[in-house]
């Protein structure tokens, strides 16, 4: 690969520390939860893509079309040469954007996950020789130092993944976001909407029983890492609309009463029959409150659009 860079800010140490500390958090208090940012290791990542091409997974359908659709237009309003894309995973969507964007020079993904960097980066390099890549293995959920590039930047942050924060974090991560931008900047996020709760749940609860091998993994994830002893089979997948805060929230429920043991952490976590770890939210929005949430952010919101079902958004804010 002739113009690809990868800068590392997340050494091996760091997110090992990172995952003791998460996993011990988690783990020992009530309700106990782990973050979703564990599922994605290569399996999880794998399982994923599956779920983004299940018949109930709208989410991602719905965002390529918004993307198929406007892409001109968010390239003519953006004019960006450089583009930063967030949790970039696959950088399928992102393709799309890449050739509409006539004057791009520098693609930067961004991705807790250096298989997904550097496949993507192999795949778009040689569909754009001319394209310079920077990748940043990095955990976007903190204050990134970007590699210098030309203006005018746009920040992707695609597939709705912000609802997996919590609103105090999402504050902080848009505050982030909005220290990245210089003027003429802008920042172009994907947001799932508010809707039927039987059409979300079936979303995050498909028949085939991807998404509970998706959820399920993460206790492989800290079984291989932190020497535990889940038996997955021990634990059922759970779904369930939260109706005051919009969001849905995926646990893992412990079918009986079973004591795992985290070796690396030297750690007994008791389960009761029936007790629960929250394994993900995933918050549904409103136009009303997204352009909310980017003002208190510092951000303004200049265009919001929807698939063709209004299944979900596209925002485009500036500094
Ligand atoms: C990748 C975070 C956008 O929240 O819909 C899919 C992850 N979890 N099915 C989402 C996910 C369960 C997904 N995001």
């Amino acid at each position: 690969m002739n113009d690809f860079q990868l800068t590392r800010t997340l050494d091996e140490h760091a997110a090992e520390t990172a995952l003791r500390t998460d996993v011990h958090d988690g783990l020992t208090r009530s309700p106990k939860s782990l973050p979703p940012k564990w599922f994605y290791d290569a399996r999880g990542s794998e399982l994923f893509e599956e779920i983004t091409r299940l018949p109930e997974y709208y989410p991602t359908r719905a965002e390529r079309e918004i993307l198929l659709e406007r892409a001109r237009e968010i390239a003519s309003v953006s004019g960006a040469r450089t583009l930063v894309e967030l949790g970039s995973g696959s950088s399928e969507k992102t393709r799309h954007l890449i050739e509409a964007l006539p004057a791009l020079d520098t693609y930067i993904p961004v991705d807790v996950s250096e298989s997904a960097l550097t496949g993507a980066a192999k795949i778009l390099l040689e569909e754009h020789p001319g394209l310079r890549v920077h990748a940043l293995l990095a955990d976007f959920t903190r204050a990134l130092r970007l590699p210098d590039s030309p203006g005018p930047r746009l920040v992707v942050f695609l597939g709705g993944t912000i609802g997996n924060l919590l609103p105090p974090e999402r504050a902080v991560f848009l505050a982030d976001v909005r220290a990245m931008l210089s003027p003429g900047d802008a920042l172009l996020m994907g947001t799932d909407l508010v809707k039927d709760p039987a059409v979300l749940v079936s979303a995050y609860d498909d028949a085939q029983g991807v998404t509970a091998e998706f959820n399920g993994n993460v206790l492989s994830v800290v079984n291989r890492e932190l020497g535990a002893d889940f038996h997955t089979a021990d634990f059922a997948h759970v779904a369930v609309w939260n109706r005051e805060h919009e969001w849905i929230e995926m646990r893992l429920r412990a079918r009986r009463q079973v004591v795992v043991k985290v070796r690396a952490l030297d750690l007994e976590v008791p389960f009761e029959a029936g007790e629960e770890i929250l394994t993900e939210i995933s918050a549904k929005f409103r136009q009303d409150g997204v352009r909310k949430e980017l003002a208190s952010a510092g951000l303004e919101l200049t265009h919001w659009w929807t698939d063709a079902a209004g299944r979900f958004a596209l925002s485009l804010s500036v500094a």
